[in-house]
């Protein structure tokens, strides 16, 4: 059965105009300026990225995987989770190893992306490998309508055994602002016997975290560079991609990797769709990534913050990557 997934929609058709445009007019006329990550997902862009987390240099993805398989039993069972609720689920692959835990028939799991595409080809993926899940995918962007998706009547509170579901070291790519807000949004909108499951990259040598940023063979720089295309193709910019370089920098100060474009020379850009100009000086920055590294110590103070506490922390065996599970 092809619609053995209920789908549905919180975002306005034109969301993501709406949003990459005041994006821009935020980002652009700052200094320094700065885009978020997530226009770099076009479909070029999250082509490049699979290749990214194939990069003998990218670690994370690996070690989440290694970590999940190791600990999937005592993960889901530890938890009590008969409901999974996963916050930007992409293509949900490797929430199989979660969902292959399943307590029983009647275990549901929700998906929660701003991808229609996405969502629906994994939902109805799924709802052919475990026929006896029930599968709801929703389009929604986590950080505006976690209210909603934890509440009645798309995933029912109160009954406990829910477990949301927060992977990828996405986290990570949040302003510290962003974070403690998303952190609280989600522990409002849990009960006791639910739990938070998140991963969350760590703190580690620049000499492993800069490569993983800026890889031999340049799959990060082409990835970061395809920026450049989205804006040209969706705002009528007229980027010359040439004219800029990837850079990736480790900020120790605030525990980060920083993804940058750096203008060669002085360049003026238009976005003939937005009536803007914008100006780079020669050698000019724009930030288009942060990818926050973290520690057990940090994890526990920004969630116990939020209103949880530690219920579980797992790693990969070289400590690179971790997995926690946090109760409200
Ligand atoms: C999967 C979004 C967390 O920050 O490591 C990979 C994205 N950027 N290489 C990360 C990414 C550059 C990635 N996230």
């Amino acid at each position: 059965d092809h619609m053995a997934y209920r789908f549905t929609d919180l975002l306005p058709e034109d969301f993501s105009d709406s949003a990459l445009r005041r994006d821009v007019l935020d980002g652009l006329v700052d200094r320094p300026k700065t885009l978020p990550p997530k226009w770099f997902y076009d479909k070029t862009g999250s082509e490049l990225f699979e290749e990214i987390t194939r990069l003998p240099e990218y670690y994370p993805t690996r070690s989440e995987r290694a970590i999940l398989q190791a600990n999937a039993a005592g993960i889901v069972s530890g938890s009590g989770a008969r409901h999974l609720i996963e916050l930007g689920s992409g293509s949900s692959e490797k929430t199989r190893v979660l969902l292959d835990q399943r307590p029983g028939p009647g275990s549901v799991y929700t998906a929660l992306d701003v991808s229609e595409s996405a969502l629906r080809q994994a939902a109805e993926a799924l709802a052919v490998t475990y026929p006896d899940l029930v599968v709801q995918a929703v389009r929604a962007d986590f950080e505006q309508h976690l209210a909603t998706v934890l509440g009645d009547p798309l995933t029912g509170r109160g009954e406990g055994g829910r477990l949301v579901a927060f992977l990828g070291g996405t986290i990570g790519n949040l302003e510290p602002q962003e974070r403690s807000v998303l952190l609280a949004g989600v522990r409002a909108g849990l009960d006791p016997g639910d739990a938070f499951l998140l991963g969350a990259d760590l703190v580690k040598s620049p000499q492993v975290l800069l490569p993983a940023y800026d890889d031999a063979a340049g799959v990060t720089a082409a990835f970061n560079l395809n920026l450049l295309q989205v804006l040209n193709r969706r705002l009528g910019a007229d980027f010359d991609a040439s004219e800029f370089a990837h850079r990736a920098v480790w900020n120790s100060g605030q525990a980060r990797i920083e993804m940058r474009l750096r203008a060669s020379r002085r360049t003026s850009v238009r976005f003939a769709d937005l009536d803007l100009a914008v100006e780079f000086g020669e050698g000019e920055e724009m930030r288009t990534e942060i990818s926050s590294k973290f520690t057990a110590e940090r994890l526990e103070e920004e969630l116990g913050q939020a209103g949880f506490g530690p219920d579980g922390w797992w790693t990969d065996p070289e400590g690179r990557y971790s997995l926690s599970l946090w109760r409200p």
